[in-house]
């Protein structure tokens, strides 16, 4: 251990302002990046936090992982927070190397040391850059989100904060180099201790106890010849991930093509989203290379999107349920065993018939990973998703990318070569749930609002329930059967959230969700989302966005979304 200064570093108390839009939305704080680097607004929340921590740990100096998705303004935080992380009793920071860590990684780290949390300077799939967005995410001791209960408790303290606690002589520390350090703070009775780690070692290591590299390595090089596959890290955190993984840990550079594996702190002008609009590189590249998979990821690695040959595209919600109906041909699965499955509620019911046909329980709770913290920790799930390009198992408490690719070369190694197949495969035994999501972005004005408040008195008058509505599409006719603006309660602490998505659900079964999305850091986002199910094969082939159209027409009249948004047309479909 280094002790690099003697001296001890005083405590400064600043003078601040509270702030009153410190909420964390669905996932963190995300805001524009110059708001949280002007008027000492980062270190207002980061000061909230601490207050909150102190309070919750009843004054036990708490151990912390601190890392980013390298986007701007991630490396100055760090080192923001390392001031106040001293001047604020945490015993302990255990920093990545560069401030980079992807958020499973974050996760991955929490449990491994068993670290009281850890702070995650990340705003994940929104772009990056001084003029786009910067977040900021608390993790607790499990390694998931923290739960609105902390979030909440942190939003209360930040609108009465007056001050901040900092040492401002902590500067300029090397977060390039491993290493442990420690430093006296006056008026501390311990040693403020900081700790570099490479998060990469940790989470390959992991990833190597979860499932089989030798099969995979096979799978890629094997005796059946190479199988030709396209990852593309849209310049986020995965790169070193990706690198280390598959060009070193298997060996497969001949048959891996990497784009984008450079993580810049705007990347590279990319919107880090991983779906087909965002990631059309790799669309692109799948259409018209001979690649046999592909895959891409977010900013901060814990979204994926899997496409197949020809730019197959595989919905995260049929990720989901695929990779529920065949995790036994994953070693970890084969040593913990499978408990049930859980979805977001706008997800698809894909995975709905999967846990019916194998006896597990389902889950459905609302957007937002820490709904599934719980459930992990009580082992009453083992696999989660949402249609955000989110899945994850309970070997952490984040969704993980590159779980989700690992996964799905491990059924490719196990079942068969084809991602098409395998899907088609699993539509004929469970039936095919076709899904759309439309997203109007960054909407000025009230009108989404509105739009909503709308919706919410249609579910509380009833007023729809049993009419029955003709499409300008087909003949085919739909009635309501329940319409609700969904709630939930948390099985395991009872605790309770409410106006978490407005719900269609018809007599068929099909369902419109309308919510406002709690990620965007600029104007409202509206989302809608369409689930409808077919149980007829000749369907299975047809195009999501032909068969939902009916329905996705149906949406939009009954909540007049372009009368109320003046959109025409979505900025993303799904
Ligand atoms: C976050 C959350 C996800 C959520 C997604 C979309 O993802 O972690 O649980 O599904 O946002 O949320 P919304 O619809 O409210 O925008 P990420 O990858 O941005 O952290």
């Amino acid at each position: 251990m280094s002790n690099p200064e003697q001296i001890k570093h005083a405590i400064e108390i600043r003078t601040t302002k509270p702030f009153t839009d410190q909420k964390p939305g669905t996932s963190g704080l995300r805001k524009p990046t110059k708001t949280f680097k002007a008027n000492q607004y980062f270190e207002n929340f980061i000061q909230a936090y601490f207050d909150d921590l102190t309070e919750t740990m009843n004054g036990k100096p708490p151990t912390l992982v601190v890392g980013g998705d390298g986007r701007h303004f991630v490396r100055e935080s760090a080192q923001i927070i390392i001031q106040m992380a001293a001047a604020n009793n945490i015993k302990k920071l255990l920093v990545a190397r560069d401030a980079k860590m992807s958020t499973p990684a974050v996760s991955c780290v929490i449990r491994k040391y068993g670290t009281d949390g850890g702070i995650v300077l990340t705003a994940s799939h929104n772009p990056g850059g001084i003029d786009n967005d910067f977040g900021v995410k608390f993790n607790i001791a499990n390694g998931g989100p923290a739960p609105e209960a902390v979030t909440n408790s942190v939003y209360d303290k930040s609108r009465q904060l007056t001050n901040i606690r900092l040492c401002p002589t902590l500067t300029n520390i090397d977060l390039l180099t491993l290493g442990k350090h420690t430093y006296e703070i006056e008026g501390r009775s311990i040693p403020f201790e900081i700790e570099i780690i490479d998060s990469v070692d940790d989470y390959v290591q992991f990833m190597k106890e979860i499932f089989d590299f030798d099969k995979i390595r096979n799978l890629l090089n094997g005796e059946k010849g190479k199988f030709p596959i396209m990852i593309n890290a849209l310049s986020g955190v995965m790169g070193p991930y990706v690198l280390r993984i598959f060009h070193q840990e298997l060996n497969a550079k001949n048959a891996v093509t990497v784009k984008n594996c450079e993580n810049l702190e705007d990347f590279g002008g990319h919107h880090p989203d991983p779906n087909l609009t965002y990631a059309h590189e790799l669309v692109e590249d799948m259409e018209h290379g001979d690649y046999e998979f592909g895959a891409a990821f977010d900013g901060d690695g814990d979204r994926n999107m899997i496409l197949g040959k020809g730019g197959f595209f595989v919905t995260p919600c049929d990720s989901l349920a695929v990779l529920a109906a065949n995790l036994n041909v994953i070693p970890y699965f084969q040593k913990h065993g499978i408990h049930g499955y859980a979805r977001s509620m706008p997800t698809s019911g894909a995975v709905d018939r999967v846990a019916a046909k194998n006896q597990k329980l389902l889950y459905e709770v609302p957007t937002g990973w820490k709904f599934f913290g719980n459930l992990m920790d009580s082992k009453l799930i083992s696999i989660c998703g949402e249609e955000s390009f989110g899945t994850g198992s309970d070997h952490i408490r984040e969704k993980d990318g590159m779980w989700a690719v690992l996964a799905w070369l491990s059924l490719l190694a196990n079942i068969d070569r084809s991602v098409e197949k395998i899907l088609h495969a699993h539509w004929n035994t469970y039936g095919r749930n076709f899904f759309t999501r439309y997203d109007y972005e960054e909407i000025d004005g009230p009108g989404p609002f509105s739009m909503l408040k709308k919706l919410e008195q249609m579910c509380m008058s009833n007023e729809l329930v049993n009419k029955s509505f003709n499409t300008p599409y087909g003949n085919k006719q739909y009635t309501i059967k329940i319409m609700d603006d969904f709630h939930y309660q948390d099985p395991v602490d009872g605790s309770y959230t409410e106006k978490q998505g407005i719900r269609i659900i018809f007599t068929d079964g099909s369902r419109l969700v309308f919510r406002l999305s709690g990620t965007g850091a600029r104007g409202a986002t509206v989302r809608l989302y369409v689930d409808s199910y077919e149980n007829n094969p000749s369907t299975y082939t047809k195009d999501a966005q032909e068969m939902l159209r009916p329905l996705v027409s149906l949406g939009l009249e009954i909540a007049q979304l372009e009368e109320f948004t003046g959109r025409d047309k979505p900025t993303v479909i799904t």
